[in-house]
C-alpha cells in the first residue's frame, strides 16, 4: 500500500518534538523520533528563548526520523526573530512572558483606540501580541538594524531551506492581520510606525516552503529533495485542525502551557461584546476563525511543580483528585499569572485577598488550580457559544493536557457537557494531516478529522451532575 512519512516539528513552551507520521489510504500512525526541553533562559537583558538549542532539537529530531517525504513547522505563536541584510539572526529571540510590554498597551492605545484595534484585528488583548512586542522595541538599535522579522517557526523554516516566508494561521496572532480579508492591516501598521515591510510575504498553509538546504541533508542524514510544506504554524491552528470532531456543534480546548478555548467559524466576532469578554479571532485553516479565549492554563502548574523541585507529577494529581473539590478557586483568566516566579505564594494571595480558604500543601494548590482552570474553560466555552449564537454539544480537548484525567473530568463536569479527550499530540497531527493533503492523501478539513477519529486513542468523560457547585464558584470568582 501506498504510505507516505511526514515529519512534523511542534515547538510547544515546555517542549519541542518531532514527530513522524506515516500516512496511507486509510491509516495514520504518528509515533515520536525526538523530544527536547525548552527552557527560556533570563539573560541581564531580560527574558530569551534558547532558539540555537531549538534550532539543534529540531536538526537531531530530523537525523532520528528518518526519510521523511516532507517536512512542517509549527511552534508556539506571537514571537520572532530579527535578520540583519545579510539573514543573520539579530539577537535572541524575546520570549513573550518577557516584561518590556508592560505599560506598551496603555501607550498604543492612545494612538489608536482599543475598540479600533479590536474592530481592525479581531484579537484580544494580550500584551504579548506581536505588536506589543514590536511597539516596546521600537527605540531599539535592534530593530533599527533589522531588515527582516521572521515568526519562529517560519525562522525554523528558514534555517532549513534558505527561505523566508510568513505563514497566515501565525500572522493572525501578530495583531496586524484584518480578519476579515486574511491580508496584512496596512492602516493599524501606519498608524503605530510599524513597517509591513520587515515581514516576508504571506504563506498559506498547503504552500510549499522551499526544500532543505544541502548542509541540512548532510547534518541530518536525509536523502534529498526534502521539501518543507508550509502549515498551520502556530501550533494552536494545527491542534484545532486535529480536533476530532463530527459536523459544526463542538468547542475546543487545547490544553498545554495554555489552554486555548472556543469555537471554530466561519467568519470573524468583532462586536463590542466580544472585545469586552476578551475573545480572540485567530485564522484557521481553509477560511476558518478561531475564536477563542487564552487561559493561563497548565502554566500554573508547571511553575508550582518548578517552585517545589519537579515532584512526580502523576502522584500529585492523585492527591489532589483526593482534595476537596471547589475549596478555592482563582481567575486563571488573570494575566497577573503571565510572568514566571513564585506562582505557589500568587495563587495563595489571590485565594486571600478574595476572601477564600488559603491552599497551602502541593496537593491543596494543585487542586485548586485545577478547579481553576475547569471552572475557566467553563465560562469560555458558555461567553463563546453566546458571543458567536454557535451552541455546542461536546467539548474537545486536546493537547497535553488530555493526560490529565482529572483535569478532563472536571472540564466535563464545569461545562456540563460530554468530554472527548485526545489526541495528545494534537499540533503535530494537524502539522501532518496538511502536508498529506498537500501531496493528494487525505481530502479537506472533516475527513482529515473523520481518519483521526478512526485512527487515534480518545476517551470520553461524561459530566457528573452538580453544575450548581460550578455556577457558585464562578459567582464566587466575580465577587456576586
Ligand atoms: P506545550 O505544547 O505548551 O509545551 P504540552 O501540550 O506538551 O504543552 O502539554 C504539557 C503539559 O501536559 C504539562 O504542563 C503537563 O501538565 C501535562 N502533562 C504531560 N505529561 C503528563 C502526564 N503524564 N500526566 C499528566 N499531565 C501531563
Ligand atoms: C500556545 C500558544 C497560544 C498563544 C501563546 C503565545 O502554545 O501558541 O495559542 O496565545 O502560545
Amino acid at each position: 500500500a501506498l504510505v507516505k512519512s511526514y515529519a512534523a516539528v511542534d515547538l510547544g513552551a515546555s517542549s519541542g518534538r518531532v514527530m513522524v507520521g506515516r500516512v496511507g489510504p486509510d491509516s495514520l500512525e504518528l509515533t515520536e523520533a525526538h523530544r527536547f526541553p525548552n527552557r527560556p533562559v533570563r539573560v541581564p537583558e531580560g527574558l530569551r528563548w534558547d532558539i540555537l538549542s531549538l534550532y539543534g532539537g529540531v536538526l537531531d529530531g530530523l537525523r532520528g526520523a528518518g526519510q521523511v517525504d516532507s517536512v512542517g513547522i509549527d511552534s508556539w505563536a506571537v514571537d520572532y526573530g530579527l535578520l540583519d541584510a545579510d539573514g543573520a539572526l539579530l539577537g535572541n529571540p524575546v520570549h513573550y512572558r518577557d516584561s518590556r510590554t508592560e505599560g506598551v498597551a496603555e501607550k498604543v492605545w492612545a494612538s489608536v483606540p482599543a475598540e479600533q484595534l479590536y474592530a481592525a484585528t479581531g484579537l484580544q488583548y494580550a500584551p504579548f501580541n506581536t505588536l506589543y512586542q514590536l511597539v516596546a522595541a521600537r527605540e531599539t538599535d535592534q530593530l533599527a538594524h533589522a531588515g527582516r522579522l521572521l515568526l519562529i517557526p517560519d525562522l525554523m523554516s528558514y534555517w532549513l531551506t534558505g527561505e523566508q516566508g510568513t505563514e497566515l494561521t501565525n500572522a493572525s496572532t501578530t495583531q496586524l492581520i484584518d480578519p476579515r480579508t486574511r491580508e496584512w492591516s496596512h492602516e493599524v501598521a501606519s498608524r503605530l510606525g510599524v513597517d509591513l515591510g520587515l515581514f516576508a510575504p504571506l504563506r498559506q498553509p498547503g504552500d510549499p516552503a522551499g526544500v532543505l538546504r544541502p548542509e541540512v541533508l548532510e547534518e541530518t542524514g536525509l536523502r534529498g529533495p526534502v521539501p518543507v510544506t508550509a502549515v498551520g504554524s502556530h501550533d494552536t491552528a494545527s491542534a484545532v485542525a486535529a480536533v476530532p470532531a463530527d459536523g459544526e456543534r463542538f468547542a475546543y480546548i487545547c490544553t498545554g502551557t495554555w489552554s486555548l478555548a472556543g469555537l471554530e467559524l466561519d467568519a470573524p466576532v468583532l462586536s463590542e461584546e466580544s472585545r469586552a469578554a476578551n475573545f480572540t479571532n485567530e485564522l484557521g485553516l481553509d477560511g476558518t476563525v478561531r475564536y477563542l479565549r487564552n487561559i493561563m492554563g497548565l502554566w500554573l502548574l508547571q511553575e508550582c511543580a518548578r517552585a517545589w523541585g519537579e515532584p512526580e507529577l502523576g502522584e500529585l494529581l492523585l492527591e489532589a483528585a483526593n482534595m476537596p473539590a471547589l475549596r478555592s478557586v482563582v481567575d486563571a483568566g488573570d494575566a497577573a499569572f503571565l510572568a514566571p516566579g513564585r506562582m505557589p505564594e500568587r495563587i495563595a494571595e489571590a485565594c486571600r485577598v478574595s476572601g477564600q480558604p488559603v491552599p497551602e500543601s502541593p496537593a491543596e494548590i494543585t487542586r485548586c488550580i485545577l478547579d481553576s482552570l475547569a471552572l475557566a474553560h467553563r465560562r469560555a466555552v458558555e461567553d463563546a457559544q453566546r458571543l458567536a449564537g454557535h451552541p455546542v454539544d461536546v467539548v474537545h480537548v486536546v493537547g497535553g493536557g488530555t493526560r490529565n484525567a482529572l483535569l478532563c473530568q472536571l472540564t466535563a463536569d464545569a461545562c456540563g457537557l460530554p468530554v472527548v479527550a485526545g489526541p495528545t499530540e494534537a499540533a503535530a497531527l494537524g502539522n501532518v494531516l496538511v502536508q498529506a493533503r498537500t501531496h493528494g492523501l487525505v481530502g479537506d478539513l472533516p475527513s482529515g478529522r473523520r481518519l483521526l477519529t478512526r485512527t487515534q486513542p480518545l476517551t470520553h468523560y461524561e459530566p457528573r451532575g452538580d453544575t450548581a457547585r460550578w455556577r457558585e464558584a464562578q459567582a464566587r470568582l466575580a465577587g456576586r
